[in-house]
């Protein structure tokens, strides 16, 4: 097979980058090791920044988000119970969309077959070689027959767990990283919002998390230890350690629990997220706590950023986007990663606080709750920050 860009994963990055360069008349040849059945209900993100609902919108893949997704103009912060509004409309003038990542990922795969490119799921063995050559290329299995695919270039979209990034020879990545002592666990329930918007609830017991999927369905998480064994968790156990957490502000209704299950909380980056033509873009370079919303905002804002690079290549010759891809994508990655770790540190208990920590929350949480200076400056992160 012959491609201009061999992308491996099926993912929110892996599927915007097939479709901007649909729009900019580049060939992709997608290849993913889950099923379509797979990727299309795993439960994940929820949140989609103001700028990334715009992109899908332009990219017409945002009719059913527009129809289906709930926008918010604002959230809550409780701090022992106590809420406190954080108004986007007045401070930033930008909305937040709640949209499943899966239904994201749906609509995406529909697109991508509607536009008859290739998207081959469910091959084994991916690998790839001569990286550093003007043609890379992509070796796998599929329905049981060896494959090659020839490119131009490869974008490694294969998540967190994929191969691209050990691929890389040793001694290019420079690895920086952050382990959390605890987890989120999370569960997906029948039951209706207690609130129209999301509450982040800092509490004695933990933190907690409330937001939603739809009118009748609600997204519910608890920060665990980070080695928690979800069989400790009875529905019983879950909905009375939410009600503590979450109760004092909003009356929580229970429903028919669909999903549970426990994330660990990481930050992560990579740099370079390049080398020779393989580019890495999305959770394969660099993955976010949940805290701040930004993992899969960050993947479109990737492979944007490639996606204008590619254009600038094939249609002028110019390599500098390519050269660039990885600072530029960096500088926003830092910004997200400063917000997540931030968001993190000022709601989550921490095994070996002292007194002093609880205070310096406190102090931190009384400040972005009251000043308009502080709200501002986070909500213009929590909505994102343009892609330049
Ligand atoms: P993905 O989604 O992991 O997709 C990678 C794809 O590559 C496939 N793959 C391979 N394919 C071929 N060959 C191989 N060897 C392969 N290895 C893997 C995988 O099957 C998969 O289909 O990465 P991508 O595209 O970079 O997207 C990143 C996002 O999925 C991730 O950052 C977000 O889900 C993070 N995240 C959130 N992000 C937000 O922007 N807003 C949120 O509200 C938000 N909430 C969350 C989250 C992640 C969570 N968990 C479960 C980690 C909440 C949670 C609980
Ligand atoms: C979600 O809706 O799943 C969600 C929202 C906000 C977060 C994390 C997850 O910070």
């Amino acid at each position: 097979m012959r491609t201009q860009v061999g992308i491996i994963g099926a993912g929110p990055a892996g599927l915007m980058l097939a479709r901007l360069l649909h729009l900019q008349g580049i060939s992709s040849i997608i290849v993913e090791n889950r099923s379509r059945d797979y990727i299309e209900n795993r439960i994940r993100a929820g949140l989609i920044e103001d700028w990334a609902a715009d992109l899908l919108i332009d990219v017409g893949v945002g009719e059913r988000m527009k129809a289906e997704g709930m926008l918010h103009w604002g959230i809550n912060i409780g701090i022992n119970g106590e809420l406190h509004r954080i108004d986007f409309k007045k401070l930033v003038d930008k909305r937040v969309t709640i949209f499943g990542q899966q239904e994201v990922v749906k609509d995406l795969v529909a697109r991508r077959l509607a536009d008859g490119g290739p998207l081959l799921f469910e091959v084994d063995g991916v690998s790839v070689h001569d990286m550093t050559s003007q043609r890379p290329k992509i070796r796998f299995t599929h329905e049981g027959r060896a494959q090659e695919i020839d490119c131009d270039f490869i974008a490694g979209c294969d998540g967190f767990h994929g191969i691209c990034r050990p691929s890389f020879p040793d001694g290019v990545l420079n690895v920086f990283e952050r382990d959390y002592p605890f987890g989120w666990l999370g569960i997906l329930t029948e039951s209706p919002p207690p609130d129209h918007e999301l509450i982040y609830s800092y509490t004695d017991r933990g933190f907690a998390l409330y937001t939603m999927r739809s009118p009748s369905i609600s997204r519910l998480y608890l920060q665990c230890d980070h080695d928690e064994d979800i069989e400790n968790w009875s529905d019983a156990r879950i909905w009375d350690e939410l009600h503590k957490r979450l109760g004092g502000a909003r009356k929580l209704q229970e429903g028919k629990m669909l999903q549970k299950g426990i994330t660990p909380m990481r930050s992560f980056v990579v740099e370079p997220m390049q080398h020779g033509r393989l580019y890495l873009a999305g959770d394969s370079a660099h993955i976010v706590p949940p805290t701040g919303a930004k993992g899969m905002n960050l993947a479109f804002a990737d492979v944007l950023v490639l996606s204008r690079a590619l254009d600038a290549f094939y249609k002028s010759k110019r390599n500098d986007g390519l050269e660039n891809y990885s600072a530029s994508c960096l500088r926003r990655v830092w910004y997200a990663q400063r917000f997540s770790w931030w968001m993190t540190q000022i709601l989550h208990r921490f095994p070996h606080e002292t007194a002093f920590d609880r205070r310096r929350q406190l102090s931190d949480l009384g400040y972005i709750t009251s000043s308009p200076a502080a709200s501002t400056m986070l909500a213009e992160q929590y909505v994102g920050l343009p892609v330049i």
